[in-house]
């Protein structure tokens, strides 16, 4: 199903006047205090993320899986699912696909698709961590592999789908490796590294120049004793050996409890290695919770380096990729979307309001208790107003989640798809 512009602008009528109350009332307050409120809001409203298409249908645990309903069949049902999101939220204008689940069968059909509604291919995820079909199996690892036909399979997969994303219109891969081992003695700790290092070294190879390569990496699961690229610094050290376009992709769920995340983000652009960011949210690992559902003020800490970051020119925003990497086991992804995609631009929205001039002064005078405060000051305000006008001014719903209910698109989805349908993905 399409939602139409006019029928949101229809159902936004009804609310746009307390909304002017409250934005009028915030606008005053930011513009005394030296804010350029129509600037902001264009920052707001530039700042998109990208969907991953495994994001749309019921994930699972390895305890069982309960499917909600109305979920996308197929490639082309993904595509409509985020041309939902994108014209209720205006916060998301692209899909990361997935190979081999999202392998598109007509290809200029669906990038016709996506086309009309609004929607460009984001990096291109290759899959090593599972078999489904191929000669070589990836239980004991991919690109990493101590067998050499196991990694010229899995070299060749990632060629294959940066054959796919060329046709798509995509400009990067994602790699996130399983790789790694679960016992002791499993696997040689370097070797398996200098093999991964050779099998990055020749997918970039046959990466188009204006491609770049995003390199994951992840402390554990599913292997518990080692995983081959643990951390930021495995991943900047190969991505360093490999080429200048294969930068460091930061997943919030990929570290240990209490890792500083936002000091991982100001040495990575420190060094102009931050190739993009997944979005979720923790409590204990790898919890693919929604994003700023657990620790927003981390999420706000980590927004504060990126804008710094790119505002000091360590670098540019723009070099930055940004989506959403979660899995839905309990509510519906499209309402879970939307609440993420909303934390994430009020987080941004806060570090854009911090003084930063203050703040330097206060760290070069030694004044601990004055720069909190400004981290409060911006961290405090209740900047949801900006946000939803960003979106209103963009074409979205005043209410995204309110519109999407009153309107029992899900139920319209399971009446269309089926209470059984079941998406690929995990
Ligand atoms: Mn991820």
């Amino acid at each position: 199903m399409k939602l139409t512009s006019d029928k949101i602008q229809e159902l936004n009528q009804s609310k746009l006047s307390s909304h002017q109350e409250e934005l009028n009332f915030l606008s005053n307050r930011l513009s005394k205090e030296g804010h350029d409120v129509e600037s902001l809001i264009q920052k707001i409203k530039d700042f998109q993320i990208a969907v991953p298409s495994w994001a749309l249908g019921a994930g699972g645990t390895r305890f069982g899986r309960f499917g909600i309903g109305g979920e996308p069949r197929t490639l082309e049902e993904k595509l409509e699912d985020i041309g939902l999101l994108k014209a209720l939220t205006q916060k998301t204008d692209s899909v990361s696909l997935h190979i081999p689940w999202d392998i598109p069968s007509d290809v200029s059909g669906v990038k016709e698709l996506a086309t009309d509604l609004g929607i460009g291919f984001d990096a291109m995820n290759s899959n090593t961590f599972q078999d489904y079909g191929q000669a070589e199996t990836y239980k004991l690892g991919s690109l990493g592999n101590a067998k050499k036909s196991i990694r010229d399979q899995a070299v060749a997969h990632n060629i294959e789908v940066i054959e796919i994303g060329e046709k798509l219109g995509s400009k990067g891969l994602t790699v996130w490796l399983a790789d790694g081992s679960n016992f002791p003695g499993q696997s040689s700790l370097r070797n398996s590294l200098q093999w991964t290092q050779e099998s990055l070294q020749a997918i970039y190879g046959k990466m188009p120049g204006d491609w770049k390569m995003l390199l994951e990496y992840k402390p554990y699961e599913p292997n518990f004793y080692h995983t081959i690229i643990p951390d930021w610094g495995t991943s900047s050290l190969l991505c360093k050996s490999v080429g200048d376009r294969a930068k460091v992709l930061v997943d919030l769920g990929h570290h240990l409890p209490n890792t500083n995340i936002e000091q991982i983000v100001a040495t990575l652009m420190y060094q102009d290695m931050l190739a993009g960011f997944h979005f979720n949210d923790s409590k204990y690992g790898d919890d693919d919770l929604t994003t700023g559902s657990i620790k927003p003020y981390q999420l706000f800490l980590i927004f504060c380096e990126l804008v710094s970051g790119a505002e000091d020119g360590a670098q540019a925003w723009e070099s930055i990729s940004w989506m959403i990497d979660a899995s839905h086991n309990t509510k519906d992804p499209i309402e879970d979307l939307m609440q993420a995609l909303e934390m994430i631009g009020v987080c941004f929205t806060k570090a854009l309001l911090v003084d930063r001039k203050k703040l330097s002064a206060c760290q070069i005078e030694g004044d601990v208790v004055g720069a909190q405060e400004c981290l409060q000051a911006a961290f405090q305000c209740d900047v949801r107003p900006l946000v939803k006008e960003a979106r209103i001014q963009n074409g979205g719903a005043c209410d995204p989640i309110s519109v999407y209910r009153e309107l029992e698109i899900r139920k319209k989805l399971i009446n269309t798809r089926g209470a059984d349908s079941r998406s690929t993905g995990l």
